[in-house]
């Protein structure tokens, strides 16, 4: 049988990690018939949890999981991943500096790029999960100088996941008759949620569906989709978030079906005037365990005005960081 793939999960015993871990080791992520080892890596104040989850994990049975490992240093942790989810951050407390935050976990992800660089393996790819996720993997890239910066990617798959379900709730089509949808830019509330390319059983969505309902409802709906999930919930996405994490590392190294796409931000290489380098949401095709953005889509005067928008603060975020010398 072929060597297990190795996954490094942070923030591990948090409550994304919770519902990540168990379906990893199911098989959801790599498939049915590829077994896996998970590194989970926690800070020292929460590893206890972290053994916990190992305990459980062990109760499972799962045929596929070839091993697991508590790790407190992110070098032991990362020695050998081919693929890690990074998960782990630190949130925004009360009071705390939008500079604060970007500092914390700045201090977070140059760590962990440095350990990535240091031993992982060369089919290395990362999603970031963890706040601000874009700017977290541009953080994390910039520290793993012998990885190529496109395998650090951030998590929109949430996003494009929600605006699928709110097209789907409001066309009264399945959501499996809905495809090409994109997120463009920044996992947070600027982000653009794109229908004018989707169809609906084949059908333009935009012939569906009015503008006005498009610009008031479904954009904003979309993009302050975490803040509802907090207030009706009483806590953040973890579930859903463990799910979209999946199926973006899913699709990255499955591909994605034809005739479709799926968003994921990666480091821009200039297409549709997204400044080179920062770490933006495209629409992206995989195949090979490689990705393409999708090249030559037509974009309006509407959506030209909510990517520069997005993309600005993701501008005004890798400036914040590069002055606290991060990045
Ligand atoms: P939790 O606070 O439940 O868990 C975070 C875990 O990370 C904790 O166990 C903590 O000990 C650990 N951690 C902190 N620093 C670490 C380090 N240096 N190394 C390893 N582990 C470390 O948060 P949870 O709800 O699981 O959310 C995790 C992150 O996902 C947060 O940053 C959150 O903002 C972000 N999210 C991102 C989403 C996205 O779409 N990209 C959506 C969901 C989620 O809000």
């Amino acid at each position: 049988a072929p060597a297990p793939v190795t996954v490094t999960v942070t923030g591990a015993a948090g409550q994304i990690g919770y519902a990540l871990l168990f379906r990893i080791a199911s098989g959801a992520m790599l498939g049915p018939d590829v077994r896996v080892k998970l590194n989970l890596l926690e800070i020292p104040q929460a590893a206890q949890a972290a053994e916990g989850t190992l305990l459980e994990l062990q109760d499972c049975a799962f045929p596929l999981l070839a091993g697991m490992e508590v790790f407190e240093d992110p070098v032991k942790a990362f020695d050998g991943a081919n693929i890690a989810m990074l998960v782990g951050a630190r949130p925004r407390g009360p009071g705390m500096e939008r500079a604060d935050l970007l500092k914390a976990n700045g201090g977070i992800f140059s760590v962990q790029g440095q350990a990535i660089n240091a031993g992982a393996a060369a089919d290395f790819k990362a999603v970031v999960v963890g706040n601000p996720a874009n700017t977290n993997a541009l953080i994390a890239a910039a520290h793993a100088r012998d990885v190529p910066a496109s395998r650090f990617t951030a998590m929109t798959r949430l996003d494009h996941d929600r605006a699928v379900a709110q097209l789907a709730a409001k066309t009264g089509a399945p959501v499996s008759a809905i495809s090409n949808l994109a997120i463009w830019g920044n996992h947070s509330a600027s982000q653009y949620p794109d229908i004018t390319h989707a169809t609906v059983s084949g059908q333009p969505a935009t012939e569906l569906v009015d503008q006005g309902w498009i610009a008031d409802e479904f954009i904003p709906r979309v993009a302050k989709r975490g803040a509802e999930i907090i207030a009706v919930r009483g806590g953040s996405s973890a579930a859903s978030a463990a799910n979209a994490a999946i199926e973006h590392m899913r699709l990255w190294v499955q591909g994605t079906p034809a005739g479709d796409w799926t968003s994921m931000a990666v480091p821009s290489d200039g297409s549709y005037g997204v400044p080179a380098g920062i770490v933006s949401s495209f629409p992206v095709t995989t195949s090979g365990g490689d990705y393409t953005i999708v090249p030559d889509l037509a974009i309006s005067e509407f959506s030209r005005a909510r990517i520069d928008a997005s993309v600005a603060e993701l501008l005004a975020e890798r400036d914040a960081v590069a002055e606290l010398g991060l990045f």
